[in-house]
């Protein structure tokens, strides 16, 4: 037996609204709100318990060492982390933003992962994206790669590409795995936004190349004759979709797309079929403009939802933010596809309403690990959700986190040292190690 793991990234206690992505509208025009750290965990964890409760596999993700001292220490700064802190925020305002920015709860971007049945070599790949094209993001795949392998101690977690942007790479965003059985071979697509030995064009930033995805593709040993690239519409990055996962969601034998998500969709649909042939029957499912404009697809995140077969449905449910029940086109669109008779028979909301205006739906939030129950079985233990993780984790975020958090109170050096405390308490909730974190490594 297989089945479909979500890993949730835990929202950090220095969640905050820097607008610091440049292509994606919602990081963009939220900058500077008072984010509610305290609101947002407690929103990511109520999705988690969610799914666990609907009886699908769930675990959780650490967040990152936020403020990033390692950063600081490599661009000349020097002292205690308190009088690097305060000089940083003196010297150069625009990079701490970065080092604090709590983005690492966006999963869907930790990796790209090859479930092992897709893979030559029998294992389960996963590389950490290297996220090269934002400084922030840029940050995180170090102590992601460590996060991972905490978590699959028995998967080939590669080292994230180079990070430079001809092997730019953001990892499961723009990946979708489709398949008949989970236990089954499948077809990877790879979604790139440009070719990495392209000029570059105006717009929007592509974050990632055919280049990374190639090389993903090449050392998680997948079958060439079983695996799609294809290149995301320029239209649609120029309308805010910074990553496929904005205009796209695929499981089982179904994608999900709107109609301005690929540049060449033909080609897509016959590459798709092509891999497919003899596997299984692909359901392609696309939203055309004249129901849901693509404004209004990337505003309301449509797409950036989680498309979930419950164990004892038959058709799949779609777990979409509550934006897209806001947004009358999408909201109609919703109640059109489920009453039909296609592969989506329900629609569910969920409030993920801080990290929304961050640009990260539900979809972000996780990354998918497609495991056997006997790979599940070898997961650490600590990190799986269940009731009782939901528990303490909520007890250590009402302890550790603050209500609320505004650009002016980021300087404030007690706000990293809160920050430490709650990690240092999260390694050992999560069973992580005494020194997970370079901050309790260097004391
Ligand atoms: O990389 N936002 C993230 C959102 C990531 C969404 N992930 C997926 N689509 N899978 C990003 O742009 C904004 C942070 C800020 O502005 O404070 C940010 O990083």
């Amino acid at each position: 037996m297989a089945m479909e793991a979500n890993f949730d990234g835990l929202i950090g206690p220095t969640h905050n609204y820097g607008g610091l992505s440049d292509g994606n509208i919602a990081s963009a025009s939220n900058a500077g709100l008072t984010a509610r750290p305290k609101d947002a965990v407690i929103q990511g964890l109520g999705k988690m318990l969610t799914m666990h409760q609907s009886g699908l596999w769930q675990g959780v993700l650490p967040p990152q060492q936020r403020p990033f001292l390692p950063a600081l220490r490599a661009l000349g700064f020097s002292g205690s982390d308190r009088t690097m802190y305060e000089q940083g925020w003196k010297q150069v305002p625009g990079l701490m933003k970065n080092i604090i920015s709590a983005s690492s709860m966006w999963a869907a971007n930790a990796a790209t992962v090859s479930p092992s049945p897709d893979c030559s070599d029998g294992q389960l790949h996963l590389t950490p994206a290297n996220l090269s094209t934002m400084l922030h993001r840029s940050l995180e795949h170090e102590q992601t790669s460590r996060a991972l392998r905490a978590a699959f101690p028995f998967a080939k977690v590669h080292p994230a590409l180079i990070s430079q942007s001809v092997f730019s790479d953001e990892g499961a965003a723009n990946h979708v795995r489709l398949c008949a059985d989970r236990g089954q071979q499948g077809v990877e697509l790879f979604v790139y936004g440009r070719g990495g030995f392209e000029p570059t064009t105006d717009g929007f930033p592509a974050r990632q190349t055919r280049e990374a995805s190639e090389a993903i593709a090449r050392q998680h040993c997948l079958n060439p004759e079983r695996t799609v690239f294809a290149r995301q519409s320029r239209q649609a990055i120029n309308a805010g979709a910074f990553h496929n996962d904005v205009v796209c969601v695929g499981a089982l034998n179904t994608l999900f797309y709107h109609e301005l998500a690929f540049e060449n969709k033909e080609t897509v649909h016959a590459d798709i079929r092509k891999a497919a042939a003899g596997l299984f029957d692909p359901v392609l499912v696309e939203v055309p403009v004249k129901d849901v404009p693509i404004d209004d697809a990337i505003q309301a995140y449509l797409f950036n939802s989680m498309l979930i077969k419950f164990p004892d449905d038959s058709r799949l449910t779609l777990i979409a933010p509550t934006e897209t029940r806001d947004n009358e086109r999408t909201r109609e669109y919703c109640n059109k596809l489920t009453s039909g008779n296609g592969p989506i028979g329900t629609v569910q909301y969920v409030d993920v309403r801080q990290s929304m205006r961050n640009g990260g739906g539900p979809a972000c939030l996780r990354l998918r690990v497609t495991m056997t129950d006997q790979e599940w079985s070898q997961v650490n233990p600590a990190m799986k959700m269940d009731e009782q993780l939901f528990s303490r984790l909520e007890r250590w975020a009402r302890k550790h986190y603050r209500e609320t958090l505004s650009p002016e109170d980021l300087p404030d050096p007690s706000l990293m040292e809160e920050s430490f405390a709650a990690l240092d308490a999260l390694t050992e909730i999560l069973n992580l190690g005494s020194d997970f974190y370079p901050f309790q490594r260097l004391s």
